[in-house]
């Protein structure tokens, strides 16, 4: 099944929904016959970046390398699937412009942070506000929204299977599938 590779780069705080989306495209993807690969915290932060922290320059260092192994999966003719915070712009903006022009589709899992606290699926917040850990996102360490995404998802307006059909009515409706 014919297929033109790209990295959709789910962007969005703790607790958005990246993974559960990024999840459900997969899903929909694959019954649809197209071949792809979810990278994730727990397939590198707990593997190839096991060395880096949550400091700013180990998230930079983060993205960095996650954004090189999406343009070796990328080449290799997968539609990559990318979830993590990756809170700084200019971090993006790098992996954007490492792929060819056009293979990039930055997706903004815009959830309030409020409804990420209530969620709070790990209870990470929780330990956030306690002191117990430091230099979380959205509390006391930044989360530089994305001005233009491609793909703007709200996950308290729609549920998740829309948002997935979402993600794949934009790859449809730009050739990639
Ligand atoms: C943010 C943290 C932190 C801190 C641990 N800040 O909800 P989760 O658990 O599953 O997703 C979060 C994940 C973030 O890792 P990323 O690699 O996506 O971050 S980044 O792109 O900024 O490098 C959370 C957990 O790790 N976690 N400590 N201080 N999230």
């Amino acid at each position: 099944k014919s297929q033109k590779p790209c990295v959709l780069w789910f962007t969005g705080l703790s607790g958005s929904g990246k993974s559960t989306v990024a999840n459900a495209v997969e899903t929909l993807l694959f019954d649809n016959n197209n071949h792809s690969y979810l990278l994730d915290g727990d397939n590198v932060r707990h593997g190839l970046n096991n060395d880096l922290t949550f400091s700013d320059d180990d998230r930079v260092e983060n993205i960095r390398r996650i954004g090189e192994v999406a343009k070796l999966f990328a080449d290799s003719g997968l539609i990559v699937l990318s979830a993590f915070i990756s809170p700084f712009r200019s971090d993006r903006q790098q992996v954007r412009d490492l792929l060819p022009s056009g293979q990039f589709i930055e997706v903004f899992v815009d959830t309030p942070l409020e409804i990420c606290e209530q969620r709070d699926p790990k209870g990470l917040y929780k330990k956030a506000r306690a002191g117990e850990i430091k230099n979380f996102t959205g509390l006391d360490s930044p989360y530089e929204y994305p001005e233009a995404p491609e793909i703007h998802l709200e996950t308290a307006q729609e549920d998740i299977k829309e948002l997935a059909q979402k993600v794949v009515s934009y790859l449809k409706n730009n050739g990639f599938i």
